[in-house]
């Protein structure tokens, strides 16, 4: 990548936006985004909800949040100094760990000083005649910039269901997702616990041991596996530094670049036996192994599917004694691996415990919450700490929730109400200058590796632009209609979209929200970076650029 000088860019820094580019969200995509934008020598400023910067690894801080990816492919990789210097602890770091590590990352280049914290943007509207983005925070604060980076996450905007009560409850209660710094204490606590999504196991597994007593509220049951963690002696920590060329390569590789990818045989053309024995492995192995790593046919192909899913059910049968609750824990209107799997380290032995129920809310459904707990159709069971671990309007939830207007006033959530559209998952056509880091149709996978290469390719067109003195880049309704398409279509047959869940349209954590349309790129990173790349070096013909 070539810099501009710092003079130069100062050239054509224009004095008629307060800034050359404005990233919304200091999480892992923003912060690379302003190193990035500011070793352009551009005038960047970030804006943060938060009080500090980490995003998902700021707020998440309810107990055991952790890594499902392994540490050492999540850290950043554009710099050699760094890798050399961290020392992940855990093969799957936990959340304080890993807030340390983007705090050690901000501090080591300096990134502080471009980011205003305590400060939601509300609102960035398109000013034609001027091109440039007006931002709006909370505050009423106002800043003006050439280019808007969106960097809000992919699972940032938090929901809480829609239960009649809630304010009513005298307890404690709180979204996983808003765990306060100073804890809560469930210690000795009777707890109730609404979701099973991967955020309650890791809440559930470890909060199970210290409270007095928890009952789970599930909707419905994930396919979980076991995520097999373990320290990272001194030893290991140098043999991953000196393997990290060959480990970043090997993430490259992969559809969702972990280093977990496909076996190439297929589980409906082994034996059984084979079959059995690699499943056997696979369940010992770290990570996401289960998942990325499985037979070639498990997501797309029924039968083999049905056969992986029995598997499982049989695993979940083999570890929970009462066999009543383990049917229950067996996912039946989905498949394995159809939606995210939550990784897990004793989580069915918790259901072997006495102090912990297990509710399921589709044969006794939550009426209310009460004063003193959880009303269900059968009876009312009184807590101390009520959790809701209801999860996220993922993916366009966080875009939504700003009042985005481009071109004529014309407001992003309206053009999305069906679904997003986009050009590579970073141009929405008629919000020129604004670019998404990891939006909706682009290369959301393990999030660092995907979001180091979202930024890099937003770095280049910006650059590519302020060089010939661009004011304004969109993209064409055309490319925008080409690119959706492709997505949709790359998305049919897959198993995956035929199930809801935050990785698809059809979301149950929002009422209301189906957009039945593809959120996700799911050609593979591989694929989504040759075209990425075949556009850059055809020189963005696709865009609209004056
Ligand atoms: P998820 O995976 O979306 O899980 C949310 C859970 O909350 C899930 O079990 C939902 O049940 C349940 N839920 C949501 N709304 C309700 C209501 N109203 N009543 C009962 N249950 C409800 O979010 P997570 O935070 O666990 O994980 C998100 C990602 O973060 C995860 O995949 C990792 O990538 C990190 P449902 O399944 O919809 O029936």
């Amino acid at each position: 990548m070539v810099t501009l000088h710092a003079d130069e860019a100062a050239a054509r820094s224009d004095a008629n936006v307060d800034f050359d580019a404005i990233i919304i969200g200091a999480g892992v995509a923003g912060l690379y985004q302003l190193y990035r934008l500011r070793e352009l020598g551009l005038r960047v400023q970030v804006f943060e909800t938060g009080s500090s910067l980490g995003g998902t690894w700021y707020w998440n801080r309810y107990p055991g949040a952790r890594f499902d990816s392994e540490s050492w492919t999540y850290g950043y990789s554009f710099s050699k100094e760094l890798l050399e210097e961290w020392n992940w602890d855990e093969h799957f770091s936990a959340q304080p760990h890993t807030e340390q590590y983007l705090n050690y990352v901000a501090d080591k280049f300096d990134l502080r000083r471009n980011i205003q914290f305590n400060s939601r943007v509300i609102s960035a509207h398109w000013h034609e005649a001027e091109r440039h983005w007006d931002v709006e925070l909370e505050s009423g604060e106002h800043h003006t910039a050439r280019f808007l980076v969106t960097a809000v996450g992919v699972l940032s905007a938090a929901v809480m269901p829609n239960i009649p009560g809630m304010e009513s409850f005298t307890g404690i209660s709180c979204h996983t997702h808003r765990w306060p710094k100073e804890d809560i204490n469930v210690v000795g606590k009777r707890v109730g616990i609404i979701g099973t999504g991967a955020t309650a196991v890791q809440t559930i597994q470890t909060i199970a041991k210290s409270v007095g007593h928890l009952t789970i509220f599930q909707r419905t049951p994930n396919w979980c596996f076991p995520l097999n963690n373990s320290k990272i002696s001194s030893e290991e920590m140098a043999d991953i530094k000196a393997r990290y060329p060959e480990i970043l390569a090997r993430c490259l590789e992969t559809p969702s670049c972990y280093v977990h990818g496909p076996d190439p045989r297929k589980a409906v053309e082994v034996t059984a036996d084979e079959r059995e024995a690699f499943w056997e492995k696979l369940y010992r192995t770290p990570g996401f192994g289960q998942w990325q790593g499985n037979f070639s046919d498990v997501l797309i192909d029924r039968e083999a599917n049905k056969l992986a899913s029995e598997f499982a059910a049989r695993k979940i049968r083999e570890r929970v004694k009462d066999p009543a609750v383990a049917e229950k824990l067996i996912p039946k209107n989905h498949g394995f691996g159809t939606r995210r799997i939550p990784l897990e380290t004793g989580y069915y032995e918790v259901y072997n415990q006495s102090n912990v129920e297990l509710v399921d809310i589709n044969e006794t459904p939550i009426e209310r919450i009460t004063e003193k707990g959880i009303q269900t159709s059968d009876l009312e069971r009184e807590f101390d700490v009520i959790i809701y671990a209801t999860g996220f309007d993922s993916i366009t939830g966080a875009f939504e929730r700003i009042d985005i207007r481009g071109v004529n006033g014309v407001k992003l959530k309206e053009e999305w109400k069906n679904g997003p559209e986009t050009y590579l998952g970073v141009f929405a056509s008629g919000f020129p200058n604004m670019l998404m880091a990891m939006g909706p149709h682009g290369g959301l996978s393990n999030y660092t590796r995907t979001a180091e290469y979202g930024v890099e390719w937003i770095t280049d067109v910006i650059k590519f632009a302020v060089e010939r003195d661009l004011t304004r880049i969109d993209a064409t309704p055309s490319a925008v209609a080409e690119w959706t398409n492709h997505v949709d279509e790359l998305g049919q047959g897959l198993l995956m979209n035929e199930v809801g869940s935050w990785m698809t349209g059809v979301n149950r954590n929002v009422e209301g929200k189906q957009a039945p349309r593809i959120m996700r790129y799911s050609g593979g990173h591989p694929a989504y970076r040759a075209h990425c790349d075949a556009v850059a070096a055809e020189g963005y013909t696709n865009l609209a650029m004056s």
